[in-house]
């Protein structure tokens, strides 16, 4: 399996408020570089660039002006003078203004997020972008007919909305690369999110719509990060009413329960007979993980991955979370190699 890795995401480093002071993010660069490394020790393929691509391949998945305010927010900011990591500190809740775009960044910054997770910084653009490019880049090799790739997307997605950086997500990587297949002629796409945290990012940006089908295994949000999203009643809407499936699974989640809600994304996959499939791969659903809650060995990532294999889908692995820095690439290459070992005893769904 082709891994397409950027050296870009090095210049995105940015800041996090936790245990009531300002720390280095979690979603630091040692992560992909980790995950990198394990890809080449255990020899998984090639390992190549990304292509670069015309940022109004990210519209569709977002707006065309929450693009633009990525693309100048470090300007913006310091055009004003300042010159560390720029975070919002207000955010258009509930009976705010949510209709109109704030002529100032500091403005701006609380418009187009719902956290103060994701720092913007000098290196910032130049890393989501190239993100981006990774997962369109192994979307374009897959529809040309590899089973699989990996896009060793740095930073992740799939908090990130039509109009919404938050949870160290800015561009919405699977997003973007499954809007690519519908334009490249696929007819159904399925985003599976095995990501520790809901991707409510992605799910928004598929809310209404029956041509992506969104499937996600997650921390209930009764008790887990993003709180706001996530719950089995979140069915999709209009159109897209059915196309969203949300699978919460309470703390403490083992493989046994974690296999079954598999076996029911299975069957909901499986049914929707689609063309292609993007996984949002986060690996944070580990037992050590220092920010998630569930309890997945190193093991069960090597089934998970043997399990997907059986779905007999054209597959691009797109990277998400994952924090316990030692373990992350051990964990990923296990999906991966349990994908490309299981792929030879694959039914299509
Ligand atoms: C709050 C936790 C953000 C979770 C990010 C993540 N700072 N998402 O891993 O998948
Ligand atoms: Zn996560």
């Amino acid at each position: 399996m082709i891994t397409y890795y950027s050296t870009e995401h090095q210049r995105h480093h940015g800041v996090e408020l936790k245990d009531a002071a300002i720390k280095p993010s979690f979603e630091k660069p040692g992560r992909a570089d980790t995950i990198l490394a394990q890809v080449r020790q255990a020899a998984l393929g090639a390992v190549q660039p990304g292509q670069a691509h015309d940022s109004s391949l990210y519209v569709g998945a977002h707006s065309e002006r929450y693009v633009r305010f990525l693309q100048q927010a470090w300007s913006d900011w310091t055009a004003t003078g300042q010159t560390h990591d720029a975070l919002p500190l207000i955010w258009p809740v509930r009976d705010l203004r949510s209709d109109l775009e704030p002529a100032t960044i500091d403005g701006r910054l609380g418009f187009y997020s719902m956290d103060a997770g994701s720092p913007i910084t000098a290196g910032t653009w130049a890393a989501i972008s190239a993100s981006a490019d990774l997962a369109l880049t192994g979307m374009a090799t897959v529809q040309a007919g590899a089973p699989a790739a990996f896009a060793l997307c740095r930073p992740p997605g799939h908090h990130a909305g039509p109009e919404m950086m938050g949870g160290y997500c800015y561009l919405n990587n699977a997003a973007i690369a499954a809007q690519q297949a519908r334009r490249q002629g696929a007819q159904r796409v399925v985003v599976l999110d095995v990501d520790f945290h809901h991707g409510n990012g992605t799910q928004s940006i598929f809310y209404g719509r029956d041509d992506v089908l969104f499937v996600s295994l997650h921390g209930d949000p009764v008790h887990c990060y993003p709180y706001f999203s996530g719950h089995a009643d979140e069915i999709g809407a209009g159109a897209g009413l059915g196309f969203n499936l949300n699978l919460p699974l309470s703390k403490g989640t083992a493989w046994p329960a974690y296999q079954a809600a598999l076996q029911v994304a299975a069957q909901r996959v499986q049914a929707y007979a689609p063309d292609v499939l993007v996984v949002s791969l986060g690996v944070d659903t580990f037992e050590h993980d220092p920010i998630s809650h569930f309890r997945l060995a190193s093991a069960d990532f090597v089934r998970l991955g043997e399990s997907l294999a059986t779905w007999g889908l054209p597959t691009l692995f797109v990277m998400e979370g994952g924090y316990m820095v030692d373990d992350i690439g051990r964990n990923v290459v296990n999906v991966l190699q349990g994908f490309e070992g299981g792929r030879a005893g694959a039914q299509p769904v």
